[in-house]
């Protein structure tokens, strides 16, 4: 099996330092105040505090629901920074601000320096991004921010900063998970590399930036719900399962019966996949774009996604995606999967959480395509005794195949459980279909897994040589097969 360097590269960390470098725009030097505040008008006046930080913070605008812990319009505000933890003690500036008429200063005595921020309001839930503004006075220091909750580790975040101001915009859910942090006790900035010059920091701020595309926060047992929270797409059944796409990967998956507060991921460390191993050279690369498409019909209780992925610098507008991936989700816990990727990459593989119990069985079942037999595999990651809950059940094979040298092999590495489905490229393109099952729980055997796996294969007939609508990636998803109905749920384009 053979682990590239692209694995890596794909992984869940570069996504996140992808994140944060697109975060790292520095916006423009403070606004020109004219008068005091009490010189504006009542209402949205362009230059209010309110239209400042919609206008500094596009995330703002979006949400539906935020939380100013800290504008430093007044100098009261320092009280939340812990004084006997701040060395040197912060102070109050006019100049410069983010927004508004405030800020704060710190001057650095050292090479280091941290600003221990007490929350006024410590619970949380509800948000999910955390936005705040950093001015560096040069090129270069480093921002590392730690939340430490009341409940549970601290996790953290480092920036490069620019000259300038540079606008922070941390996802909760990506560090914490869907649940939150909880309650927060303490948000810590520590400094590093800095050059002689004042600090500034202004506009702390927490986000709902979740948008549904179908369903609600809650639902009754099995009823879908899509969610846009950033740059992720949350797609589920309550009271069944969830799972979270980034880049057209599944990130995390949660088993929403025996975990309802989602605790638990049961991805591995760096998300379920599909990873592509064996990738070539010319796919080593990361992400730069990534385009979604989410549909959603009520009705059928299905939401479909598709993503295209780009990398390398080239201006996306003028070429086909890397990569494109498309998933049908149903409410019985069946996401239909299919791929068309750029190159030769051979393997694709699947990676669940290090300490969920989970192992492998392979099973076999045998079809006829056309004249020809063939045998399709599949593997069930099957979780018995105590830890006994969700499984996965997943069957990947070559687009049109008539042969289906799909190969599941399971390796254990750290505790984590990989299994690869080999593929055979087909003109410098890999395409893919498959199907995963995470619901109904406790499959556990293969004889209750083999049903959904011949009814996958029925679907899709496996005829080499036939009409190219036979599996065209547009019709060939479930609820949407046959089905002549209008959407009830409005599709949503990103
Ligand atoms: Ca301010």
């Amino acid at each position: 099996m053979g682990y590239s360097n692209t694995i890596g590269k794909l992984g869940k960390n570069n996504a996140a330092l992808l994140g944060l470098l697109t975060l790292l725009s520095s916006c423009t030097q403070t606004p020109t105040r004219t008068g005091p505040a009490s010189a504006v008008p009542a209402g949205p006046a362009p230059d209010s505090l309110f239209a400042q930080q919609t206008l500094a913070y596009p995330a703002f605008e979006e949400s539906a629901d935020f939380l100013v812990l800290c504008d430093f319009e007044s100098p009261r505000q320092l009280q939340h920074f812990d004084a006997s933890a701040n060395q040197p003690a912060p102070s109050h500036v006019t100049t410069p601000t983010a927004t508004g008429q405030g800020a704060m200063a710190v001057d650095p005595t050292g090479r280091e320096t941290q600003l221990v921020f007490q929350p006024n309001i410590s619970r949380w839930e509800g948000y999910n991004l955390f936005l705040t503004a950093i001015h560096s006075g040069s090129d270069g220091a480093i921002c590392r921010v730690e939340f430490q909750p009341l409940d549970g580790p601290a996790r953290t975040r480092s920036y490069l900063l620019q000259r300038g101001w540079n606008k922070l915009q941390i996802d909760l859910v990506e560090l914490f998970g869907p649940g939150g942090p909880g309650r927060m006790s303490k948000v810590v900035y520590a400094f590093s590399s800095l050059a002689d010059q004042p600090l500034h920091v202004d506009d702390i701020m927490l986000l709902d930036h979740r948008r549904y595309v179908l369903g609600a926060q809650e639902g009754h047992e099995g009823a879908m719900y899509a969610v846009k929270q950033g740059k992720y797409f949350r797609i589920g059944a309550h009271g069944r399962f969830e799972l979270v796409f980034l880049n057209g990967r599944i990130d995390q998956w949660y088993d929403l019966s025996t975990d309802p507060q989602q605790q638990r991921n049961l991805a591995g460390r760096r998300g379920l996949g599909p990873f592509i191993h064996d990738a070539p050279a010319d796919a080593e690369q990361d992400v730069v774009s990534a385009r979604n498409l989410v549909s959603a019909k009520k009705r059928l209780n299905a939401v479909r996604l598709e993503t295209q992925v780009f990398f390398g610098t080239e201006p996306t507008t003028t070429r086909s995606p890397d990569q494109a991936w498309r998933y049908a989700v149903t409410d019985d816990g069946r996401i239909d999967l299919e791929c068309d990727l750029d190159g030769e990459a051979a393997v694709l593989a699947f990676e669940t959480a290090a300490d969920a119990g989970f192992e492998a069985v392979e099973g076999k079942v045998r079809t006829t395509a056309g004249n020809a037999e063939a045998v399709v595999e599949y593997v069930l990651l099957r979780r018995m005794g105590e830890q006994r809950g969700a499984d996965l059940l997943a069957s990947l094979r070559p687009w049109k195949a008539a042969h289906l040298p799909v190969d599941a092999a399971t390796r254990l590495e750290d505790g984590r459980l990989i299994v690869e489905f080999r593929s055979e490229p087909a003109g410098g393109r890999t395409r893919v279909t498959g199907m995963l099952r995470v619901w109904p729980e406790n499959l556990d055997h293969l004889g209750n897994a083999e049903p959904h796996v011949r009814s996958f294969v029925n679907r899709v007939p496996l005829v080499p040589g036939g009409p190219e609508t036979t599996n065209d990636g547009a019709n060939w998803s479930p609820a949407w097969e046959g089905q002549k109905d209008k959407p009830s749920a409005e599709p949503e384009l990103e």
